[in-house]
């Protein structure tokens, strides 16, 4: 779907299915009256960027190097690819996201994100740590989750600490069965609002 540049960035591919919105359309801030002063700052939010083999840009392969697009069996939660880790044990890919330049303008954080698993078992953890060079300030974790039925969003929001820098995302997966590690992630946003 083509959209405007402005526009891009905060809206997203919606759908209706038997009446139900099921997409991850993320338009304001989960308080009333408040907007969003940033748009979203992870880059490459949706894994729809092509890399070069072996890489997925804008981000780091902490455990695994076989982070790469999968495109189907599910089809994406947004676009056309999803993050998915090949064929390890254990998977972590991770981004850190600057706070400096939003720290005087901006008081609040929201974040969203997608995981999926197959049905055999493998487990999909989102964690949002806010650091700064000394320690993590404060986690922000659901765990391991298995969701082979839908896309399930994963949802925090709060107080940007003040001792914190940066915020580091983290997407963990974690295979039981099978070849493939099948935890699966898409569609993140990480937005700040007063
Ligand atoms: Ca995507
Ligand atoms: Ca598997």
């Amino acid at each position: 779907m083509k959209q405007a540049g402005s526009l891009r960035t905060l809206s997203c591919v919606c759908a209706l299915s038997l009446g139900v919105l099921v997409s991850g359309c993320i338009t304001t801030p989960p308080v009333g009256g408040a907007a969003y002063t940033t748009e979203n700052l992870i880059k490459n939010p949706s894994n729809e960027a092509v890399g070069d083999e072996g890489q997925v840009p804008e981000w780091t392969q902490v455990y695994g190097d076989q982070w790469t697009q999968r495109f189907k069996d599910p089809i994406a939660q947004s676009g056309n690819a999803y993050f998915f880790a090949g064929k390890t044990g254990f998977a972590e890919l991770r981004q850190d996201v600057d706070l400096g330049a939003h720290k005087t303008s901006s008081r609040r954080f929201h974040f969203v994100g997608f995981v999926r698993s197959y049905v055999e078992g493998d487990l999909a953890r989102l964690v949002l740590e806010f650091r700064n060079a000394d320690e993590i300030v404060k986690t922000y974790d659901r765990g391991e989750t298995f969701h082979p039925d839908n896309w399930h969003r994963i949802e925090f929001a709060g107080v940007i600490p003040k001792q914190a820098d940066y915020v580091r995302i983290r997407m963990v997966s974690r295979r039981e069965k099978g070849k493939n590690n099948d935890g699966y992630f898409d569609n993140l946003s990480l937005r700040l609002f007063n």
